[in-house]
């Protein structure tokens, strides 16, 4: 055993009892971009309008191209709030702010084929930001309320996961992403500041407005909200001709997601990852320079007691997960 490794070993006190927060069972696959899922609104005006967090976990198809739209609330001249992607760009708006459009965040090679990616866009009340795999990529100074829909206008309106309609009829469609969405979540409240490790799975609470798990049986023809509000999308349906319905599958296996106790970011926890993690203890420039593959961040592969720092209370959670007991 190497030197680092038994200090590590060494370390050991108290194997740590938290349970495993797993990935979701299943997923939705949106393919083509014409696939949509419809968002019912019973209620004539959404309560996102001083802060906002819109985020999925998703998987992109080798097939998207440019960019689709993950979620999308829309209302013709009111309102148009959405977090859309592609393979070089996150891009997410909230109508009625200021400094107001798209926020955009563009990168060649942004997203990746085969590789789960965490996707964020946050307004706080006085900021925008944009995260991707848990790290911050843009932000900018915004201030105002994110417009509400007008409940007295015959504007049409539309909230779609996937392909969404828009135009002054709401007869056009703009592309869907292309891929798989693991869980799509809307909420009221700014959930993300700093950098932080994206989970693999979420649960309600009270500010959740929307909460799709997608680990609906292939034979529903509504994808389920889990936020307790009950806004149960209908697949395939919605105002604009063409839509098409997507499909609830199995999680694919054998695709990479980022797991704390990586340290070495080769999407196996084992022996190999050692290395990394006492140089992660040292602090994270230490860590930037012992090897790891990229597309990975600091935080999330170390952080194994999850308290958002990288310490000695991580020690034991990475020795169990050697043990292939990960807390
Ligand atoms: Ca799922
Ligand atoms: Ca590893
Ligand atoms: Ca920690």
């Amino acid at each position: 055993m190497c030197a680092r490794c038994a200090i590590v070993t060494a370390s050991v006190v108290v194997v740590m009892g938290a349970t495993t927060v797993g990935a979701g069972e299943g997923a939705l696959l949106l393919e083509p971009a014409t696939d949509t899922v419809e968002i019912p609104v019973t209620r004539g005006e959404s309560p996102l309008s001083r802060a906002a967090t819109y985020e999925a976990r998703v998987l992109m198809s080798t097939l998207m191209a440019g960019r689709g739209f993950i979620l999308r609330e829309w209302q013709f001249v009111y309102m148009d709030r959405s977090l859309s992607a592609g393979p070089n760009v996150l891009v997410a708006h909230s109508a009625g702010l200021s400094p107001g459009g798209e926020i955009r965040y563009s990168q060649t090679g942004l997203l990746q084929p085969g590789r789960w990616h965490h996707l964020a866009y946050v307004y706080d009340g006085s900021e925008e930001r944009l995260y991707v795999d848990g790290v911050r990529v843009a932000q900018r100074s915004a201030g105002g309320m994110i417009n509400r829909r007008n409940p007295n206008s015959d504007a049409p309106f539309a909230m779609a996961i996937g392909a969404a309609p828009e135009g002054a009829t709401g007869r056009q469609l703009s592309p869907g992403f292309r891929g798989h969405i693991d869980w799509v979540r809307i909420s009221n409240v700014a959930r993300y500041t700093d950098d932080f490790c994206p989970p693999a799975s979420i649960s309600a609470d009270g500010a959740t407005m929307l909460l799709y798990q997608f680990n609906d049986p292939p034979t529903n023809s509504h994808a389920t909200d889990s936020s307790g509000r009950n806004r149960h999308g209908l697949l395939g349906f919605g105002i604009a001709p063409g839509e098409t319905r997507p499909d609830f599958v199995p999680l694919p296996p054998g695709t990479f997601q980022l797991r704390p106790g990586d340290a070495n970011c080769d999407g196996e926890i084992n022996v190999a990852d050692i290395n990394c993690f006492v140089a992660a203890l040292a602090g994270e420039q230490l860590w930037d320079d012992c090897g790891h593959a990229a597309g990975c961040q600091f935080v999330c592969q170390n952080d194994l007691d999850g308290n958002g720092a990288v310490g000695v209370g991580d020690i034991n959670g990475f020795v169990s997960c050697l043990t292939g007991a990960c807390p």
